[in-house]
């Protein structure tokens, strides 16, 4: 094990603060976990300050400001503070009555088993939002009542599933790009490398520190040499610092992926040892790549073809390189496709688990659940387990990839076939204002269901529109918690009492279990649960208890695991894969009857798919880049909200003069499907006749029965569920066609 010092310990006094060392993780939310140090008043025992912890090896002392507003978050007169109940009749109406957890737990179990009876396995559907804290959560209450079935509700799984997917097909585990962030020494580490290239690909990391992979990192690189490539259609600032920007039309990344691969096989520019040795499949992808051609692809991406080969050629060349993903990738329906095609280039470049190339990940310890989700589902029954929604119709449902398709779970649930689902426990997103893909669907799906119980930090439209039961939730400070990424375990170290009566969502699962079936629930404190994740399902060589005491470890790390039979199970050597080798054409994909090598096909809208259409919506719309915000969060919070009051939709400046748009102006943002209204920001860093508007946007001062101004500028009300790529993942969430014009008067 390789540990840096620590020169204090977890806790401390310092000028009439009690100091605590813990690593952040939501509530309030975000990816990741950074290590910090909450500065609490001695005679007031508030949460006055919060700094970065400069010998936490993840951050490195650095914060942003969800983090630094954290106090702002935690005394916040909005914050929920009690259970609350509500009359079911009552849904929309801000008619709700405080009540005792007692009654609150009693209440959520009776009215989940009750559907449970009723309706059978399954009935039960558990929503939840992206990778914070509570995530292996909300899938641990579905199956305390018999149901398989979670949901995210994005159209396709457009975030991570996409690639993760491709990536387990074909090398037998996800992978991510290594900035020395696997050693708690970071870049003095002697078997590091620091990558002379990086492609950063429809990612914005520095904003966005996604997926536990702390933006900086990359500054870090470049400050020691690396140089970058980057693919956004927008000129942000990392694009800003790129060697070659490759500023193609948004949704075309798999004919720009195309391109570059076809560049390097044709070029000779791979390593034929590795590919050779390592890998099979090769002359399958290449046959099916040779059929395009260059002028057709470049032109597809809007890019010019010799920009695009100078950075297929820089990434070729260069020892070590690497290419790191964005949720742009997935965002499309060709997402997974995109996400194969950049992955062969990562294989048969030979970077593959290489110090400063893209690396395997592994659980820290064999620790899974933390990180991940799925608790629960090992208690279930074959038959249980059978009444996943798609199980019978989609083989990667059954297989677990990614729990559900939340367009077939849309479908079921509106129709009721081939059975019904009439109740729903929502922990950990805002399906109607953010993660919803046509949130009018998702009222329907939750409007017919017998019973809604919520827990959350705040009221939030989904919750005012829908929920029968809420619980308050505590934020990171508040309480204890376990966090197992790819490089570290870490503790969250609790350094205040919680505001009002709020718990835990560790402990309000427990609760829950506790009371519908103790059997599976044979904790008495939320420690309890952590040191089974740790010791029972994991390896860890400490419990929970000593855990805190460390704040984080790093486990030992290898590269090149396939030669050392590092990387399955079985010990043998090379990769989780049927072949053992990585799959350029999987051989699983193939056998479920999935295209398994690269094309290209438009986006479903698209100048060229749908000409007619773009005649008349002439915009190519992105839908939610990542702001300073966290997705609908931090609406309420000053610090954050001044940075950007309002919804914000990017137009460049010819399409402004074009379409009559003036800076600061509320317009309509429309298309075949709906509209929404936002206001006008014109800048360069968009290119003429593309536009990006905001996603998770509402207004927490506004009325509640209104549910908080957050219907009129949602602009996932122009998107469609349904049209998602032909595994079931991948939607063009950030590839669609509209127009922009001005708001009259009174509208
Ligand atoms: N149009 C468009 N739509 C998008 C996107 C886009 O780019 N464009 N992005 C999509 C993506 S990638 C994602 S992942 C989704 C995200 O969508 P969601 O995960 O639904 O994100 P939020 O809307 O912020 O909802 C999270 C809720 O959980 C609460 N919360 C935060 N921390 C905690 C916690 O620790 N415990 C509990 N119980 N609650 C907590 C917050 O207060 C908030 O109400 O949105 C998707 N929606
Ligand atoms: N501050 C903050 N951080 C977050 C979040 C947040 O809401 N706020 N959300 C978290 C979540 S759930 C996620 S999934 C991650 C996502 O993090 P990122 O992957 O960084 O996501 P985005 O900023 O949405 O998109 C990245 C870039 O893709 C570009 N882009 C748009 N369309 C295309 C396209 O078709 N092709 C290409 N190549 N690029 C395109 C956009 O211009 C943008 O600059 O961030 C996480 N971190
Ligand atoms: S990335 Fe920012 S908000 Fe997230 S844990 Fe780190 S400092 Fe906090
Ligand atoms: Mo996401």
């Amino acid at each position: 094990m390789e540990q840096s010092k620590k020169s204090l310990p977890v806790h401390w006094d310092e000028d009439g603060y009690s100091v605590t060392r813990t690593t952040a993780w939501s509530g309030p939310g975000c990816h990741e976990g950074c290590g910090v140090l909450l500065y609490v008043n001695k005679e007031t025992g508030k949460l006055e300050k919060v700094e970065g912890d400069p010998e936490h090896p993840y951050n490195q002392g650095h914060l942003c400001p969800r983090c630094i507003s954290l106090p702002q978050t935690i005394y916040h007169e909005q914050r929920l503070m009690y259970p609350m109940k509500r009359a079911k009749e009552d849904r929309g109406k801000d008619r709700w009555e405080r009540i005792s957890w007692d009654e609150a737990i009693d209440t959520i179990v009776a009215e989940l088993s009750k559907v449970n009876e009723t309706y059978g396995p399954g009935s039960v559907l558990a929503f939840r939002g992206t990778g914070r804290d509570a995530l292996w959560h909300p899938d641990k209450v579905a199956t305390l009542f018999d149901s398989p079935n979670t949901t995210g509700t994005l159209s396709g799984n457009s975030c991570y599933a996409p690639r993760a997917m491709v990536y387990a097909m074909q090398a037998g585990c996800f992978s991510v790009i290594d900035v020395a962030q696997f050693f708690a020494d970071r870049y003095d580490h002697p078997r590091w490398k620091c990558p002379e290239t990086i492609v950063v690909w429809g990612c914005n990391p520095t904003v966005s520190n996604p997926d536990n992979f702390f933006g900086d990192w990359i500054v870090q690189c470049m400050k020691r040499g690396a140089g970058l490539v980057v693919v956004d259609p927008r000129l942000t600032w990392i694009a800003a610092q790129a060697k070659v920007w490759l500023n193609l039309r948004p949704g075309t990344d798999t004919a720009l992926a195309i391109c570059m691969l076809k560049t390097m096989v044709d070029e000779g520019l791979y390593d034929k040892e590795f590919v050779e040795k390592w890998c099979m499949g090769f002359d399958e992808m290449k046959t099916a790549i040779d059929v395009y051609d260059y002028d057709f692809l470049a032109e597809t991406t809007g890019v010019k073809l010799e920009t695009i080969k100078k950075a297929a050629r820089l990434y070729a060349t260069s020892k070590p390189a690497s290419i790191h993903l964005g949720v742009s990738i997935d965002m499309q329906r060709m997402g997974t496709v995109a996400a194969m095609t950049i992955a062969d280039m990562v294989y048969i470049s030979g970077n593959y688990d290489k110090p400063g190339g893209n690396v395997a990940m592994q659980d820290p310890y064999g620790i899974r659940y933390p990180g991940g989700g799925g608790w629960g589902q090992e208690d279930l029954t074959q038959e249980q387990r059978e009444r996943l929604v798609g199980y019978h119709e989609k083989p990667l449902v059954k297989m677990g990839m990614f729990v559900t398709q939340p367009d077939d779970v849309a479908v079921q649930c509106i129709t009721g076939e081939p059975y019904p689902i009439k109740g729903a426990w929502i922990q950990g997103t805002n399906t109607l204002a953010c993660m919803g893909t046509d949130p009018e669907t998702w009222m329907k799906v939750l409007n017919q269901m017998d019973f809604v119980g919520a827990a959350d930090l705040w009221m939030t439209p989904t919750i005012m529109a829908h929920a029968d039961v809420v619980l308050p939730v505590a934020t990171f400070a508040e309480r204890d918690g376990l966090r197992a990424n790819w490089y570290n375990v870490s503790t969250i170290n609790k350094a205040i009492e919680p505001v009002g009566e709020c718990k835990s969502d560790a402990e309000i699962v427990r609760l829950i279990g506790e009371k519908a079936r103790p059997d599976l629930m044979p904790y008495d404190s939320e420690q309890e649960i952590f040191d089974m994740f740790l010791q029972r399902h994991g390896r860890a060589p400490f419990d929970f208890a000593e855990a805190q005491e460390r704040c984080w470890d790093y486990p030992d790390f290898e590269y090149e695991r396939y030669e050392k039979g590092m990387l399955r199970p079985d010990g043998q050597l090379g990769f989780m894969t049927p072949s053992g080798k990585i799959e350029l054409a999987s051989s699983l994909m193939a056998m479920f009857g999935y295209r398994n090598v690269p094309y290209w096909e438009e986006p479903y809208k698209s100048p060229v798919s749908t000409p007619e259409l773009f005649e008349e919506y002439p915009i190519v719309l992105m839908t939610g880049a990542r702001s300073f915000y966290f997705h609908s969060e931090g609406r309420q919070i000053p610090l954050q909200r001044e940075l950007m009051p309002e919804p914000l939709v990017y137009v460049n400046p010819t399409d402004a003069e074009k379409y009559g748009l003036k800076e600061g102006q509320w317009v309509w943002v429309e298309n075949d499907k709906d509209h929404c209204k936002q206001k006008v920001s014109i800048t360069v860093t968009v290119q003429p006749g593309q536009a990006l508007a905001s996603h998770g946007f509402w207004f927490p001062e506004g009325d509640p029965e209104d549910l908080f101004g957050f219907w009129d500028v949602n602009v996932s009300r122009l998107l469609e569920l349904g049209h998602c790529g032909e595994t079931g993942f991948g939607a063009d969430i950030k590839c669609t066609l509209c127009k922009i014009y001005p708001m009259e008067d009174g509208e």
